[in-house]
């Protein structure tokens, strides 16, 4: 089979075939809303500014990576997984038991023990599997994350870390509980959003990576029941098997000394 495009037919290999589909997509686009001169004018405009904002990894993850992973997924068993989104910094800190993410003396938000275990799809428990977990802050900013606005930013790798699972696979960690994350309203990707008048929020959530040694790695995100934006996230990667419910307390002392009775932390 071969593809046409524009000046004449490429080899037949999948690239030409993607290619070509994607360049007559954009095409029909053009015919069947009669784009012109002034919208391709914006529109070219718009993707030279992602590129000056250095947005395209935002503006990739976000309008498209939750139809790589719906495709990817397909393909996987076990536990639901989620798009990595534009903000994983390698080289996390590896953290000591009793885990705490790396945070600010002060860092503002709800305490949140968050723990869980990581087996094989087929439920045995995987020992010494790495967990890498990486969250905004409470006003929404990612540690090591540069922003086109005036944020101040947080120390290197806040809310960023890697720990172990333990002899049932079990981890807990401390940390904060994030809140609904804006995209960027001053860059090119959130004018977009103003434009066309969708919200640009993602629910809170916790990004985690799984992997063990022997397994497929597990790319995950895991949001919180009663938020405002479960229902609407900017970026589509909601799942229902991916969202927690809280279990509140008052006090600090009181979640800390429920969790010293659990066999683990
Ligand atoms: C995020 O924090 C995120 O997870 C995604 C997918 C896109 C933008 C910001
Ligand atoms: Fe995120």
């Amino acid at each position: 089979m071969t593809a046409t495009v524009g000046q004449g037919t490429f080899r037949d290999n999948r690239a030409a075939t993607v290619v070509a589909d994607v360049m007559q997509r954009i095409r029909d686009v053009i015919l069947e809303h009669k784009l012109t001169y002034e919208e391709y004018s914006a529109a070219k405009q718009f993707v030279i500014d992602l590129g000056v904002a250095g947005e395209w990894p935002l503006f990739a993850d976000v309008f498209f990576e939750q139809t790589v992973e719906q495709v990817d997924s397909e393909s996987r068993e076990g536990s639901p997984g989620a798009i990595e989104g534009p903000y994983f910094i390698e080289g996390a800190p590896r953290l000591e038991l009793p885990y705490v993410m790396p945070m600010r003396d002060d860092e503002p938000g709800d305490v949140l023990y968050f723990s869980g275990r990581v087996t094989s799809p087929n439920g045995e428990p995987i020992a010494n599997a790495q967990v890498e977990l990486w969250h905004s802050d409470n006003l929404g900013t990612y540690s090591n994350i540069p922003y086109n606005d005036d944020r101040e930013l947080p120390p290197a790798f806040n809310l960023r870390g890697r720990f172990s699972t333990d002899e049932e696979g079990r981890y807990e960690v401390r940390t904060i509980i994030p809140v609904p994350y804006e995209i960027p309203t001053s860059g090119p990707t959130g004018a977009l959003l103003t434009t066309v008048g969708w919200h640009a929020f993602r629910p809170a959530h916790l990004h985690i990576i799984t992997s063990a040694p022997g397994h497929t790695p597990l790319t995950s995100q895991l949001y919180f029941d009663e938020d405002p934006y479960i229902d609407s996230d900017v970026a589509g990667a909601v799942k229902p098997g991916l969202i927690l419910k809280l279990d509140k307390h008052d006090s600090p002392e009181e979640l800390q000394s429920k969790n010293l009775d659990t066999p683990y932390f």
